[in-house]
């Protein structure tokens, strides 16, 4: 007998439906739902690999307080009591909540309720503000309310889609995957990738315009003035429903009064920005998908809304196939932005400082308090704690040792703040390690509730899996720390269905159409009901009972007078330049197979094996110019900062810039976080942080040994300068390198491999003049771990290391290999992984399309099964294609 669950992926903002399938034995299988309208049935590699990342092992099942474990009442009054007293003696402005877009709508709307109307102040503040807090801004200036006009459809229906600033083919991979499927059903889809770098996205557009950082606000302005002057204006509806274009169109002429013009300051070719300028002129149909490389800006909120104004000029908004669409991150970054998460934000659309707004919600919540003001928003909350102004810091579902700028900054913040709270699944992460109370929060798979995606969706996440120990759900945390504050009765909920519900209802109060969110179809929604809820769009209403698929389709919007804004746009230069100390523009993002701090990505094989270092790209130029090598270890430096990682020279990397993946942190390598090198210098209006435009310098860092360790067992590389670790199929790997000979490699090497005392097979090899050192142990013939130490970088292929760990006894050749460091077989050596699914890895590819003469994503996935499973490999097989 099986059991089959519907939920909804904990990942990115698409919002894909998974079916979890429970045998008796407790094994879960991984789908995606045919029926769900975000994927029909598509899951990338990260939701194909969640049952991967299901164990209990690692998570943290026990609350507690200084280091100890205790019982949730004493860790609940402990939290109350540190609240209470801060309030007291200091103000509410003492305390804050630090929350996160992969909360559920129920958590959050409590964390926002208990914050705002209860300890009467909105310093709540959430991850969210680095993700989409310019988006947020830009749509209110534009639209009069954070309303997102298009749905996933529109892709579909376009005929030009423009993917500014956004790696879809990595980060939103099934939309992406359903944008290719309709180019191949539609050839003439014109897709267009603007971003400095080529990345797996752009190298499958049809135009990528691999523009320089920070300069896409200049872009879209002179497209602007290149539709006016083409005769593109949608006369009537310019005139009907926005104000302010001929401002928006005279500021916009001023630094891009002509192709030549944006083209230099853009750093592009002009026939290039004449391309792109008259495929969007000529096509009705055009959707502009924007993400971080427009959204995480100093100016971030005039980039989005010079996009803006290019289809407020046209009218094409509001119609099937057009549209400004952002995408948003986090699985529930739209849920957030619904309840009001963000320090400048009330609940439902309303807002801090509007007095009816700040009444009405009183009344309904009955709530004792409420702030007039905003409160701090996320880098200025740590700047607080960091003044002494906030004692009381409460972090939910985010990582900020790892994720905020400056980070090395924000750990000194959080070790001299009074009281840090943290709720969490997991039991080590770096920002846990600064926390004096630790709570165990349930997480996906046992929690209960509603996630909103990218397009508005609203989709139930149901639990399937018995919840671990003392591990308890966010919303009933925060609950019980509000009964203690006083306030049982406002916070009854026993469910969080109690709790959507309530939501509900506050969007349709007194909500005369003026409130863009509304849910009050939901309001009186039984149990049985929300149980049964199956994915729409808002708003949902009496009017509107099977959800809004698009938005202003009567040329409506949601400002005081109805009509859409213009916003004048100047261009503005990334806050800090590259100078000559820091030459190098630093830019920062995602891999394909990673999750933010890779607390549940790090967990799984299929998933670490695309990707198990932190690295640096970098042009060969740059390589050239800085005297850097493919595969060396480099430091990079900033004004805040420095980090040691691998350094990939590649032509996909604009010259004269960096790029360096966010994921790494101290629990997975020694020095790989790139937020210690960028400063939080944010967008004055969003307070979003300038992630993709640091500057930074970069050298080789030479060490006196170089070498990899892989274990059964999991350990700490005390001993090596430079580590990071990734997890394998029944191992860890450990990268490894050190600034020290050690007096004694058998000494160093016992430390690593021999923890328990049980008598061990155990093989060296040991060259002390050349500095090579090789041991490997065996418990019961099979492999336990195994070590190789070098003078320098020529160290031996892993993979078939990797594979003598599937093997239940080595014969005697294969020990013989692993102590003279070379494969028995040389068709071992597979390359790195490229085909998470089927662990394809790259020279097997290369192999493929140069002596099998393989030449099609089809063909390869025939013959070597590569790029049949998710597909979320088929844009890097693409391009390993198109090199030949
Ligand atoms: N695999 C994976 N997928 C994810 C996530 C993950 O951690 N891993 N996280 C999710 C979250 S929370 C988010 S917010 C999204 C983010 O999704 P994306 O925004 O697509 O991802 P990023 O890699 O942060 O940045 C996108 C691109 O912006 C480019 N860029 C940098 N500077 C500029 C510039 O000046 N102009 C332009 N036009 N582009 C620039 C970068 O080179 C990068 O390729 O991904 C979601 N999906
Ligand atoms: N340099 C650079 N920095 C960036 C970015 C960038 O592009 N460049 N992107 C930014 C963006 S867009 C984002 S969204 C952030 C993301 O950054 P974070 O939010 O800091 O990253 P996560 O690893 O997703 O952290 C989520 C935490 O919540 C825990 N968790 C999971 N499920 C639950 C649950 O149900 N309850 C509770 N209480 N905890 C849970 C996880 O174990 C993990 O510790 O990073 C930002 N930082
Ligand atoms: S695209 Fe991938 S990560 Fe995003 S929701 Fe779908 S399966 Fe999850
Ligand atoms: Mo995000």
């Amino acid at each position: 007998m099986s059991c089959a669950v519907k939920t909804t992926c904990p990942y990115c903002g698409v919002g894909c439906g998974v079916i979890a399938s429970r045998d008796v034995a407790g094994g879960v299988t991984i789908a995606g739902d045919p029926e769900h309208p975000s994927n029909f049935g598509r899951l990338c590699s990260k939701g194909s690999a969640l049952g991967e990342t299901l164990d209990t092992a690692g998570r943290l099942l026990q609350p507690m307080v200084d280091g100890r474990a205790c019982g949730w009442e004493a860790a609940l009054d402990r939290v109350a009591d540190g609240l209470q007293r801060a309030i007291r003696e200091h103000g509410p402005d003492s305390v804050a909540f630090y929350v996160s877009g992969q909360l559920l709508t129920e958590d959050y709307y409590v964390a926002n309720k208990l914050m705002k109307g209860f300890i009467g102040s909105a310093n709540i503040d959430t991850n969210s503000r680095l993700c989409m807090s310019s988006a947020v801004a830009a749509h209110k200036r534009a639209f009069g309310a954070d309303a997102v006009p298009c749905g996933y459809e529109d892709l579909e229906r376009a005929k030009l889609i423009v993917l500014a600033g956004s790696n879809a083919a990595w980060c939103h991979p099934v939309l992406y995957q359903r944008i290719m499927a309709s180019k191949q059903q539609n050839p003439d889809l014109q897709i267009v990738t603007i971003d400095p770098r080529a990345t797996p996205t752009a190298e499958t557009s049809d135009l990528h315009l691999a523009i320089r950082p920070g300069s896409d606000a200049l872009l879209f302005n002179g497209l602007l003035v290149y539709l006016e002057r083409q005769g593109e204006r949608n006369e009537l509806f310019v005139k009907q429903a926005t104000r302010e274009s001929e401002t928006a169109l005279a500021v916009a002429a001023v630094d891009a009064p002509d192709i030549e013009r944006v083209a230099s300051g853009c750093g592009l070719a002009p026939e290039a920005v004449e391309r792109f300028y008259r495929l969007f002129a000529r096509t009705e149909r055009v959707v502009t998908v924007y993400s971080q490389g427009i959204n995480q800006s100093s100016s971030g909120v005039d980039k989005i809304n010079a996009i803006i104004n290019c289809h407020l000029l046209t009218g094409r908004i509001g119609r099937p196939g057009m549209g400004p669409f952002s995408l948003t991150g986090q699985p529930n970054a739209m849920g957030g932005r619904e309840v009001g998460g963000l320090a400048n934000q009330l609940a439902a659309h309303m807002t801090l400082d509007s007095e009816a707004d700040r009444e009405r919600v009183k009344r309904f919540w009955e709530a004792p308090a409420m702030p007039r003001q905003e409160g701090l928003k996320a880098v200025d909350l740590f700047d607080a704690i960091e003044a002494g102004r906030i004692r009381v810091l409460w972090v939910m579902a985010t990582n900020p040792a790892v994720s905020l700028p400056d980070s090395d900054r924000i750990r000194r913040a959080l070790k001299q703040c009074e009281l840090v709270i943290v709720s969490d699944c997991m039991a080590a992460t770096d920002t846990l390690e600064l926390a004096h109370i630790r709570l165990p929060a349930t997480t996906w798979g046992e929690r209960s509730g509603t996630v909103t995606s990218s397009e508005r969706r609203i989709s139930r996440q149901r639990a399937f899996l018995e919840v671990p120990a003392e591990a308890r759900p966010d919303w009933w945390i925060i609950s019980q720390v509000a009964h203690r504050l006083g306030h049982a009765r406002q916070f009854p909920y026993q469910h969080p269905g109690e709790i959507f519900r309530e939501h509900a209802a506050l969007s349709g109060l007194e909500n005369d159409g003026r409130r863009a969110f509304d849910i009050s179809l939901y309001a009186d929604l039984s149990d049985a009901a929300y149980e049964a809820l199956t994915p729409r769009q808002w708003p949902l209403t009496a009017a509107t009972p099977t959800g809004t698929p698009r938005l202003f389709g009567d040329g409506e919007f949601f400002t005081a007078d109805g009509r859409a804004r213009f916003v004048p746009v100047s261009p503005a230069a990334p806050r800090h330049l590259p100078d000559r100390d820091y030459p190098l523009t630093l830019n920062s993002g995602r891999v394909r197979d990673h999750w933010h701090t890779m607390t549940r990505t790090g967990l799984s094989p299929r998933l670490a094996s695309h990707t198990i270092e932190p690295y640096v790209e970098l042009h060969p130029e740059d390589a050239a110019r800085y005297a850097v090598t493919e595969g060396a270890l480099v430091c990079i430096e900033s004004s805040t900062g420095s980090a040691t990682v691998r350094a990939r020279v590649t032509p996909a990397q604009r010259p004269g810039s960096l790029f360096m993946p966010m994921h790494w942190n101290g629990q997975f390598a020694a020095t790989g976080r790139v937020n210690a090198l960028l400063p939080g210098v944010t967008d004055p209006l969003s307070g979003q942080p300038e992630f993709k435009q640091g500057r930074a310098r970069v050298a080789e860092r030479w060490f006196a040994w170089y070498g990899f360790l892989f274990s059964r067992r999991q350990l700490q590389p005390g001993g090596a300068d430079y580590w990071a670790r990734s997890r394998g199929a029944g191992f860890w790997r450990y990268e490894m390198a050190g600034d020290q000979i050690p007096e004694d490699w058998a000494g160093m090497a016992r430390s690593y491999l021999c923890s328990e005392g049980r008598e061990v097979g155990w093989m060296e090899y040991s060259d002390r003049a050349a500095n090579r050192y090789r041991a490997a142990r065996f418990v019961d013939n099979t492999l336990e771990s195994c070590l190789f130490i070098g003078p320098d970088l020529q160290l031996p292929p892993r993979d078939w290391i990797e594979a003598l760990f599937a093997k239940a006894s080595l014969d005697a050749a294969e020990r013989a290999s692993l102590l003279s460091g070379r494969a028995p077989d040389k068709s071992a050596d597979v390359g790195r992984i490229v085909c998470a699914c089927h662990s394809i890895g790259e020279k097997r590819i290369q192999e493929g399309i140069r002596v099998q003469g393989l030449n099609s994503v089809k063909a390869i996935a025939e013959e070597l099964k590569a790029g049949s499973g998710c597909g979320s490999c088929v844009p890097e097989i693409r391009a390993m294609l198109a090199a030949g």
